[in-house]
């Protein structure tokens, strides 16, 4: 018989990359939007996704990320609800040998090995933005302008940066003053109650301007302010973060006049940054995606654009 010898080839198993994801919460059409885009993109990337909802307890990430590192995922990524406290739980997974990405919101940690890359907005910068705004649109107002912050989850980086570059905006305009300001957690709930709560003062107290962390918030100030009596958008002027679709709806209507955009669909990028990390590749450690403001007039020709 004829005897052909036919050596062996070893094919490439292509092994499937896993990744744990522990995103920070619920709390925003931000947040849902955002948790929808990392699912669909890890779908779309064939990356085996483990994601774990915190519910805003910076603990609870802490024993997600515990878990992902004990399963042995092949990277980490991280939305985290505040800035600090990272340092011992990125530690551990480094001493694993897991690379972590953060993603969204920063993390304040000393050693900057401690993770990949951090994937998320300019929250700065889009305080910045909007207190232009503001200044533009108030340059005709004579009198002192009292301005209401309603900031969202507290020691979170996009409250404390976007708090900041309005901050540094306003600085030396001795007709801009923010005399409330206070938590509403990101929440449309939140956002109703604080803002009943600033219109429950006398009326010399009450503001001329809004700017509201998110989006989410300003919708629940819009029924508070309604409520009250007021007209939310002419009696008092309001700013948002986001550019949700229903933001977009109630410039649309009159009631929010300008709205920052934040761009929650990391899902591609996430994805892309993870294969990378797998082949190798070395990444920048700040990728931010580019974002825009847009004020009411621009809103019905834009809504049909907004995915999110
Ligand atoms: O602006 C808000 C969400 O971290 C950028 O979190 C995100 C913020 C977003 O709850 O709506």
């Amino acid at each position: 018989p004829l005897n052909i010898n036919i050596p062996s080839v070893e094919l490439p198993v292509a092994k499937t990359i896993v990744l744990g994801f522990s995103q920070l919460g619920s709390e925003s059409a931000w947040r849902a939007a955002n948790t929808n885009s990392i699912k669909a993109a890890a779908l779309e990337a064939g990356i085996t996704l483990i994601m774990k909802n915190a519910q805003q307890s910076q603990q609870n990430q802490v024993e997600a990320i515990r878990s992902f590192i004990e399963s042995k995922v092949d990277v980490i990524a991280i939305a985290p609800v505040v800035q600090t406290g990272w340092d011992d739980i990125l530690e551990e997974a480094k001493q694993a040998g897991i690379p972590v990405i953060i993603l969204d919101r920063a993390v304040n940690v000393k050693d900057h090995s401690l993770y990949v890359t951090c994937i998320g907005s300019d929250f700065f910068e889009e305080g910045v933005k909007a207190a232009k705004y503001m200044l533009d649109k108030m340059r005709n107002y004579s009198g002192r302008i009292k301005i209401a912050e309603l900031q969202g989850t507290i020691g979170s980086t996009p409250s404390i940066d976007r708090g900041r570059g309005f901050r540094k905006m306003i600085k030396g305009q001795n007709t801009f003053d923010i005399t409330l300001t206070q938590s509403a957690d990101f929440t449309m709930a939140g956002g109703y109650k604080v803002m009943r709560e600033f219109l429950s003062l006398p009326n010399d107290k009450w503001p001329k301007v809004l700017f509201s962390h998110n989006d989410d918030m300003a919708i629940g100030a819009v029924k508070a302010i309604e409520e009250a009596g007021l007209k939310p958008g002419t009696d008092i002027i309001i700013i948002s973060v986001d550019g949700t679709r229903r933001a977009f709806e109630q410039m649309i209507a009159g009631n929010i006049n300008a709205v920052v955009e934040c761009n929650p669909l990391l899902g591609p990028l996430l994805m892309q940054a993870t294969q990378e990390i797998m082949s190798g590749r070395t990444l920048p450690k700040r990728m931010v995606p580019p974002e825009d403001i847009f004020p009411q007039e621009l809103a019905a020709m834009e809504v049909g654009n907004r995915t999110y």
